[in-house]
């Protein structure tokens, strides 16, 4: 579970989210400013994606989202503008966990692959980062 208090930017973590197993199969939940460390304004998927596509290949400038395999399974690369990491995602009760000026690249999709979003905010695209330079920049100024 997610600590309460916000992360300093360019944060990326796992997160476990609780399961409620019986013999009809597992139940996994997500609440807002407990499991995810602020209130879910937005829920977005990804599907029917090619196995050979990329997606991502932006930072945001404040927001924060955690990103889900709810089936499949798909890579996420990272780029903190200092450090680069990259995590498998394949598992419906891990999140991962992205604060505001983080560098996303998403590929190796497997065949079904389902990614669920939960984002601290509407869609805005004057948010985006969607070139390197403009995010390394920004990092550097330590800019909000
Ligand atoms: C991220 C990864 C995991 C909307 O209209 N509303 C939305 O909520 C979103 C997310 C996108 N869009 C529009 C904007 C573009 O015209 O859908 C189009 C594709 O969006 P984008 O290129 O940002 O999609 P991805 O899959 O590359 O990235 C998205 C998120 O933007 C990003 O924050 O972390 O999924």
């Amino acid at each position: 579970m997610i600590e309460q208090n916000t992360p300093s930017a360019g944060h990326v973590r796992l997160i476990d989210l609780p399961v409620v197993t019986d013999p009809r199969g597992d139940l996994t939940f997500i609440e807002g400013e407990r499991h995810v460390p602020f209130p879910i304004r937005r829920v977005y998927y990804l599907y029917n994606v090619p196995v050979d596509a990329e997606r991502g290949g932006h930072a945001h400038r404040d927001l924060e989202q955690v990103v889900f395999a709810l089936s499949g399974s798909f890579r996420m690369k990272i780029d903190d503008g200092k450090t680069k990491s990259e995590y498998w995602l394949r598992d419906p009760r891990k999140g991962l966990y992205i604060n505001r000026l983080i560098w996303r690249e998403m590929d190796s999709f497997s065949q079904g692959a389902v990614c669920m979003v939960l984002a601290s905010h509407p869609y805005d695209e004057n948010d985006y980062f969607r070139e390197y330079d403009d995010f390394i920049a920004a990092v550097n100024e330590g800019v909000k």
